[in-house]
């Protein structure tokens, strides 16, 4: 008998999905425009088997990418496991062979030295590839139309990091990408490794620093001048390890450093500023004029993890892990290792920032959120993300006018990450489309929504509607029509 567990983590509309399909020509309402032409990609966390400890995290489950191909109006849809060592072994087993997120000392004894990724975190194109990323691990590549799993890279020998992050960076300007890894040394050090590749998708520069104390780099910001290292302390240890707790707990006595280092320098040119314990995951954007450094992300008082609780006890706070778009600035110029400035700038609780990624590391006008809008009423229990929260509302940011536009889902519904595509390649920012999954809790059915990013408040023009349910899922990206076959 094959079981998961019978709890809210593997029920309702969490319950395993685990399964791979092909549809040709969804069924789709309203606008489909006939000049988006490209795929985007999205991967979700989901258990191939029930955990080996009886239960888990969100975050554990195996990674699982569909991409929605759009074509002359049309959308097809493809759903693959990402084929990670992790999955092969236990597939082979017929059974869950890893134990707890990121803590090996709860693996079977058959799987000891082996890679732990699940690629469940992001599905990104570049260099005529697909990319599935854990942040424990190196990327697995995917073909970008089949999404056929090719198997983990080390670029050819050239990346000497264990790890690399689920949220690199493409510069608009020069094709490159920027990313890092940490723990990079293996688990728990404070070994950084940042990486430029080219479009090519060639390691450029490898160089290695160390961080304050170890931490969940989950993201990070770059400028055209400059990569930013924001620091905040979901720390782990061995000791947490060998005590069976979480490994990440939030330590709110510990202060918050941002690391900046040039993009052509040497880890040991890295700088750092420092400021107070808050919380902070993800990056909308960051952009430099001179030497002073903009960074702008969902920034909460206190955790946003409760499955990653507070290391000296304290309960989850919900009021506390409210975030919102806030800017920190440094000035390399300064003399002081104090921020400049850390100012809140929109007052909605809003998490996954994106941005017209033709704008990434530059000054930019347009942000979309997703914003949890407690004000809404919410008819579907069990319909919460991995943290509680209820996604249910799309919002832009305008940084010009500081106004927003937003979108409820409705009572019985909740949103995924959104993903901006430009109208056309020349189209000025924010002149596109978003696209993002819906997850319908009622009806258990995932639908995929076409809005024109200008028009926000106006919901959906047009919906590709799958029939079946995909699970809650993180990041996606666009890749145009001349990527794709
Ligand atoms: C996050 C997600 C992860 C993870 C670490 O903030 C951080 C998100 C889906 O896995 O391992
Ligand atoms: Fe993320």
């Amino acid at each position: 008998m094959l079981k998961f567990p019978d709890s809210p983590s593997f029920t309702g509309f969490n319950q395993p999905a685990r399964f791979e399909a092909d549809i040709a020509d969804v069924e789709t309402e309203g606008d489909i425009p006939e000049d988006l032409d490209g795929a985007f990609y999205r991967v979700q966390p989901d258990p191939q088997y029930p955990p080996l400890l009886g239960e888990d995290i969100a975050f554990n489950g195996d990674g699982a990418v569909s991409m929605f191909r759009f074509k002359g109006g049309r959308v097809h849809f493809k759903h693959r496991w990402v084929q990670t060592d992790k999955f092969k072994l236990e597939r082979a087993a017929g059974k869950a062979l890893f134990g707890a997120y990121r803590n090996p000392l709860t693996d079977d004894p058959a799987v000891k030295g082996k890679i732990r990724g699940t690629a469940n975190t992001n599905a990104f194109p570049f260099a005529g590839k697909l990319f599935a990323l854990k942040e424990d691990s190196p990327p697995v590549v995917m073909d970008l139309n089949t999404l056929e799993s090719k198997g983990y890279t080390d670029f050819g020998g050239k990346m000497k990091s264990q790890t690399f992050t689920a949220h690199p960076k493409i510069d608009p300007e020069t094709g490159e990408m920027v990313a890092f890894g940490y723990a990079a040394k293996g688990l728990l050090t404070k070994d950084m490794a940042y990486y430029t590749l080219n479009a090519k998708g060639e390691v450029t520069r490898e160089t290695w620093f160390e961080l304050p104390y170890y931490c969940m780099m989950h993201d990070f910001g770059v400028t055209r001048d400059y990569a930013v290292f924001h620091v905040v302390p979901s720390i782990g240890s061995w000791e947490r390890l060998e005590a069976g707790l979480p490994h990440f707990g939030f330590d709110t006595t510990k202060e918050v450093y941002l690391g900046i280092l040039p993009r052509d320098g040497e880890g040991r040119d890295v700088r750092w500023f420092k400021t107070g314990n808050c919380f902070a995951s993800h990056v909308m954007n960051a952009h430099n004029v001179g030497t002073k450094i903009h960074f702008d992300t969902p920034q909460a008082k206190n955790n946003m993890f409760p499955f990653f609780p507070d290391v000296h006890g304290a309960p989850f706070n919900m009021q506390e892990a409210h975030s919102r778009l806030t800017r920190w600035t440094v000035d390399m110029n300064s003399n002081s290792d104090s921020f400049e400035s850390q100012t809140t700038l929109c007052d909605l609780f809003g998490e996954f920032p994106r941005i017209d990624d033709r704008y990434a590391t530059q000054s930019y006008r347009h942000g979309y959120m997703l914003v949890m809008d407690m004000s809404k009423p919410f008819e579907a229990p069990g319909g919460r993300s991995g943290a509680g929260l209820i996604m249910n509302t799309l919002a832009h940011y305008d940084h010009a006018t500081g106004r927003t536009q937003s979108w409820w889902c409705g009572p019985t519904s909740t949103l995924q990450e959104p993903c901006f595509v430009p109208k056309r390649a020349n189209a000025a920012e924010g002149e596109g489309y978003i696209v993002q999954v819906c997850n319908r809790l009622d009806e258990r059915v995932s639908d995929l929504l076409v809005f024109d990013a200008e028009r926000i408040a106006e919901g959906p023009i047009g919906a590709a509607k799958l029939g079946v349910r995909l699970r809650f899922g993180l990041h996606g990206n666009w890749a145009p029509g001349a990527m794709l076959n």
